[in-house]
């Protein structure tokens, strides 16, 4: 109760933040690498006045179990939605944004109509914007979530499965759902290099996502290693530390341009 009171304050007080991600393709030749930044993922952060940064891990339950994640979730939308904006005007590349949703925001049943506005508000093509799901959410209610799938697809709105691997997603469902990538967990990549499993498992998920017509991309790049057996096995994208931390906005900002 009481961090939910802090998050309500934080809220309120306009001591949430976001970070950027950077996302890049993955293309054959070696050298334009850098150039292709294609996106951002947003990452909400807190900077509490005495506790210091508190964790999204930390946090996220709190606000789902307090109903405080539907006004953090439209708050993180419209707050990277005017950010792409911002971005656009100082003369970035047109970029896509990836939002994180929870499994609540997912169910919650106006959230086609919340992005809706909030694309008008800012004056963004729906094409602009990733949601990212997780199996959970997807899979909460698979009925329910194909036609909230339905309707963020027929706006145009691009949706990805998060943590890929981790959840509980029914293979039997990927080609129900209205899903553009599958973002392969970090947990898989981690160990890229020394294991002979976890490279068995991202190579068939590349494969079968392949098979399906849907992208993927790897998260928690962190060595040249992991990236060469991604970028071999035709993984399309990549994020993580071998390119950059999650950033502030302005940091962001320097970080494109340093790389076009
Ligand atoms: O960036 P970091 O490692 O701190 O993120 C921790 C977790 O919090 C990740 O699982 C991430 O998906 C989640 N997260 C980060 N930002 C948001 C957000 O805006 N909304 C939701 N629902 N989850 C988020
Ligand atoms: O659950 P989700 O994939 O949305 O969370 C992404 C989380 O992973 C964020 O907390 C982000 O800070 C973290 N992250 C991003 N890149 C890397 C990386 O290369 N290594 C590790 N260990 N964590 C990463
Ligand atoms: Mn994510
Ligand atoms: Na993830």
């Amino acid at each position: 109760l009481l961090l939910e009171n802090a998050l309500r304050r934080a809220l309120e007080r306009g001591q949430l933040s976001l970070h950027y991600q950077p996302q890049f393709a993955l293309t054959e030749d070696d050298e334009a690498l850098e150039s292709q930044i294609i996106g951002a993922e947003a990452l909400l952060r807190w900077q509490h006045p005495e506790l210091g940064w508190v964790s999204p891990a930390e946090f996220i339950p709190v606000a789902e179990s307090s109903g405080l994640i539907l006004p953090i979730g439209e708050w993180v939308l419209k707050e990277a939605l005017s950010q792409l904006v911002r971005w656009d005007r100082a003369g970035l590349p047109g970029l896509t944004m990836a939002v994180n949703l929870s499994a609540v925001q997912f169910r919650h049943d106006n959230l086609p109509e919340l992005v809706d506005r909030l694309l008008g508000e800012v004056g963004l093509p729906a094409g602009r914007l990733e949601l990212e799901l997780t199996e959970g959410a997807a899979m909460h209610n698979p009925t329910v979530a194909i036609t909230v799938m339905n309707a963020l697809h027929a706006r145009g709105v691009r949706l990805s499965i998060d943590d890929f691997g981790t959840g509980h997603s029914s293979l039997s469902y990927l080609k129900k759902f209205r899903v553009s990538k599958l973002k392969i967990d970090q947990s898989f990549v981690r160990d890229l290099t020394e294991d002979a499993e976890d490279r068995a498992i991202v190579d068939a998920v590349i494969r079968m996502a392949g098979a399906l017509g849907l992208e993927t991309l790897a998260e928690g790049v962190e060595t040249p290693g992991q990236l060469d057996f991604l970028r071999r096995q035709g993984c399309q994208a990549v994020q993580g530390y071998l390119f950059s931390r999650p950033l502030t906005a302005a940091a962001f900002e320097e970080f494109v341009v340093a790389h076009i």
